[in-house]
């Protein structure tokens, strides 16, 4: 058994075995939680939500990371921006419920009054010579990349998000999220590292055989494959759905939805990837019978079976759009054993419940797939935690974007270690 209690993290990087999950200390060492908020979570883009998180003037969101909190909200000419909610008298936080609608932001301490600009409007008290105009709140960079926001913490943030959106801008705009309102939200605390929750999210090895909801809608030939796997009826499905899925991008690019896959999970700072894949049975959307669950179609889409568009980001997000709802995910660290899933179903902003959408048919295989993945995360952290865990090889033909994150990971960690 390695000993990783006692080795520095610089030295657990240089001695990690490509191909393998991490050592231990990665994933339950209070020194390395904390050092991935630095070099990570205080460093890059952060996914944190959505325009129509915040649909009105004087809407406000809090998103806490870490020890930092922040604020996003919609000022009074409509423009989103984000700012630490931190009172700039004594340090206050200013706003306290996860949603809120203000006119002003007032903290709540000794009442000093911002805008929704984040000046400083008034505070009382403090004397002929003071100065409001240098004590506005702290600005956060934000980018809506069509509508999803993201947020960096450092003081330079990465450019390349700009690349990011350059590219992911056209898959994006048809499904047109800021034309649609959350129709709900599930906050899901996983017992389990906010790396362990990540791989998780990077492999469908473990679809067959845990995710008896999420697999009515995807194609089992998705999930990846060894050919050993295969005798002659299997790989000759396996190439039919090949076949399916190369005439389809055809198809759908052809009538001006981007398709093809663009990876660039690990060769840079905002890592991403994106592919549109067919829905499987009746083909519209990840549902149970896999018919749409809201009748009314996102933005100018007029066609049901638009396949399943999915985006991932490093270090924290997912997202799978259909034609007609988007479901969201963002991964917050809490602790090194503890991790928030925040997962938010998106509809058409006209679109009714009760009328245009059931509520239990939009979220039904994202809440069962997510129950699911949480007792997965809790079974390997559990495990990993044991004096008997020693790092396991990932299979090279289902876990080769578990790698990639994990490499994107090491490579983020050397960087800030320097
Ligand atoms: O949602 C995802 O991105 C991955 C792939 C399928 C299962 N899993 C949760
Ligand atoms: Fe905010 Fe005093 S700490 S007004
Ligand atoms: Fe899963």
């Amino acid at each position: 058994m390695l000993d990783t209690t006692s080795v520095s993290p610089r030295a657990l990087l240089a001695r990690r075995k490509p191909g393998f999950s991490l050592e231990q200390a990665f994933y339950t060492s209070q020194e390395i939680f904390d050092l991935d908020l630095e070099a990570i979570f205080f460093r890059t883009w952060i996914y944190v939500g959505v325009e129509p998180d915040v649909p009105d003037e004087g809407d406000v969101m809090v998103v806490d990371i870490g020890r930092a909190s922040v604020l996003i909200l919609r000022d009074d000419d409509g423009e989103i921006r984000a700012f630490h909610n931190v009172c700039r008298h004594r340090g206050a936080r200013i706003v306290h419920d996860e949603k809120s609608s203000v006119g002003k932001l007032v903290c709540k301490y000794h009442a000093w009054t911002y805008d929704l600009d984040g000046k400083l409007l008034r505070a009382e008290h403090m004397g002929a010579d003071f100065d409001t105009s240098c004590h506005g709140l702290k600005p956060v960079h934000l980018k809506s990349v069509e509508g999803l926001l993201f947020i960096c913490l450092a003081d330079e943030a990465p450019a390349d998000i700009d690349d990011l959106a350059e590219k992911m801008g056209p898959y994006l705009k048809p499904h047109a999220i800021r034309d649609t309102k959350v129709a709900h939200q599930v906050d899901l605390i996983e017992l389990g590292n906010w790396k362990i929750t990540m791989e998780n999210n990077r492999e469908c090895y473990h679809c067959a055989g845990n995710h008896p909801e999420l697999t009515i809608p995807l194609f089992e030939y998705g999930f990846g494959f060894s050919p050993e796997s295969m005798d002659e009826t299997k790989a000759k499905e396996a190439h039919r759905y090949e076949c399916m899925v190369d005439d389809l991008h055809g198809e759908w690019e052809g009538s001006g939805f981007p398709s093809k896959e663009i990876d660039h999970l690990d060769d840079r700072v905002t890592g991403f990837r994106t592919q549109r894949l067919p829905i499987d049975r009746a083909g519209e959307s990840q549902t149970l019978d896999t018919k749409v669950a809201s009748t009314k179609l996102l933005g100018e889409l007029t066609e049901a079976k638009m396949g399943g568009l999915s985006f991932w980001t490093q270090p924290n997000s997912w997202h799978h759009f259909m034609s007609d709802h988007i479901v969201t995910f963002s991964v917050i660290p809490l602790s090194p054993d503890r991790t928030l899933l925040r997962t938010k179903w998106l509809v058409h902003k006209d679109a009714v419940e009760g009328v245009d959408y059931d509520l239990k048919r939009l979220t039904e295989v994202w809440i069962a797939t997510n129950d699911q993945d949480g007792t997965l995360v809790g079974y390997q952290h559990s495990g990993v935690k044991s004096p008997a865990y020693e790092p396991g090889p990932y299979s090279p033909y289902t876990e080769g974007l578990v790698e990639k994150f994990v490499n994107w990971y090491c490579l983020r960690l050397a960087d800030h270690l320097g």
